[in-house]
């Protein structure tokens, strides 16, 4: 499932269920347009499908179509999995039923969704050709909605449809947290570090760094965005005091040579991660660099596949600077956005996940759900680049209470 820039941040909501329920068909009744591909013929969508839209009374969010949950050949085993694993991303469920079939594949996803505290609601698609019976409830618990629905006449059954999707959709789901919100005031002055190496993509900044200066204005903070290489002379002509230097993690040395220690520095990776992860799992985990040993695997989770940027301090900077900081023979693998990890999460001796500007926190959390449940340590690009120069409790400062 490839990721669309900015799709990441709207509230996902998935359509699961058995094969030929009409899943596609109310993506297609959701739209409005024939976007996704209907047949009767079963197990039409193979792979988890995206499409950005405006939901009445909801704005932006993404719909996912997925492929059946019932498909038992090899490659359907495939697909079941592929759709399951979305499932950890979402941040509502419809799970999908027709002619009163509220059995095991069913069953499974209420389950599913149940153990990973995901909301979710039955829709008892095709119901213009068999009603809903509602003595197949009685074993499904109360707090699930059931609603009626029909794909090839949605329009009576539409107001109702959305109105409970409004009204399930967690509010964390739907607005984006600030950045900075509490921590700069209207009127203060935040300088922002923005190497312009090799890696940076060509005419425009990475989308960390965007948001950032958005977020920013928006706390009504005033922003100068300058290259590493010319902080001194600012700091030095200028006089500025800045009320906050957020700064490229890769420069971090740099940066904190030159600007005087009670100025307050971060970086983009740690404002992100602050939001999008378990930040305090982060924290927490970070020291663990120290406990390294040789032959320990370590896991870079990046979430985005497209900054180069991002690859290049994932790929090439990261690693080298923990082998050099830990001077032990590590096993450092590179995960890029959905993909999975070569070994199971419980095999790392740490997880060091990128800021994920581009993911949403329930994206984040699925990702490292498995590394969280065995204890696996956690740390966060930024962090842990902090941690490796002695500046940790400099950087976490702006953001935590020490
Ligand atoms: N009568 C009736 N037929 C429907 C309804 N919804 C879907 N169908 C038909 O059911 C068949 C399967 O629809 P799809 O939308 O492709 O079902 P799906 O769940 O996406 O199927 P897979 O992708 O194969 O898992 C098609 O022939 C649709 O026209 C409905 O509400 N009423
Ligand atoms: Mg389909």
């Amino acid at each position: 499932m490839a990721i669309t820039p900015g799709n990441d941040l709207k509230p996902h909501i998935g359509i699961f269920g058995r094969m030929n329920v009409g899943k596609s068909s109310v993506i297609n009744a959701l739209t409005g347009r024939k976007q996704a591909i209907v047949s009767a013929v079963p197990g039409t969508t193979t792979d988890p499908v995206r499409k950005a839209m405006e939901l009445g009374g909801l704005g932006p969010c993404v719909l996912i179509d997925t492929a059946g949950t019932d498909d038992s050949t090899e490659l359907g085993r495939q697909r079941v999995d592929k759709s399951l694993e979305v499932l950890s991303e979402m941040d509502l469920a419809l799970i999908l039923f027709s002619e009163n079939k509220l059995e095991e594949p069913e069953l499974l996803l209420l389950e599913r969704c149940r153990h990973l505290g995901i909301p979710c609601l039955l829709l008892h698609n095709k119901s213009d050709v068999q009603a809903l019976n509602r003595a197949v409830l009685p074993a499904i618990e109360a707090s699930i909605p059931v609603l009626e629905f029909s794909a090839l006449y949605p329009e009576n059954y539409l107001p109702a449809l959305l109105k409970t999707i409004r009204q399930l959709l967690p509010e964390s789901s739907t607005q984006s947290a600030s950045l900075f919100k509490g921590i700069v005031s209207r009127g203060d002055m935040v300088l922002l570090v923005t190497p312009i190496d090799r890696g940076a993509p060509k005419g425009r900044l990475i989308l960390p760094q965007v948001m950032a200066i958005r977020d920013l204005l928006d706390n009504e903070a005033f922003c100068v965005v300058l290259k590493e290489t010319q902080l001194e002379d600012y700091m030095n002509s200028s006089g500025a005091r800045p009320a906050l230097v957020i700064t490229d993690s890769s420069v971090f040395d740099q940066v904190n040579k030159l600007l005087p220690p009670h100025i307050p520095l971060s970086s983009f990776s740690i404002a992100f991660a602050r939001l999008r992860g378990p930040f305090e799992d982060y924290i927490k985990g970070t020291p663990y660099l120290d406990k390294l040993q040789d032959g320990d695997r370590v896991l870079i989770r990046e979430a985005c596949t497209h900054l180069p940027s991002c690859q290049d301090i994932g790929r090439v900077k990261l690693p080298a600077w923990i082998r050099r900081y830990t001077g032990k023979q590590l096993e450092i693998e590179l995960c890029p956005a959905n993909n999975k990890a070569l070994y199971p999460m419980a095999s790392y001796a740490m997880v060091i996940q990128c800021g994920a500007c581009m993911s949403t926190p329930r994206q984040v959390r699925a990702g490292l759900a498995e590394a969280m449940a065995a204890g696996v340590p956690l740390s966060n690009y930024g962090l842990a680049i902090a941690w490796m120069n002695g500046i940790f409790d400099r950087v976490i400062s702006p953001f935590v209470k020490l």
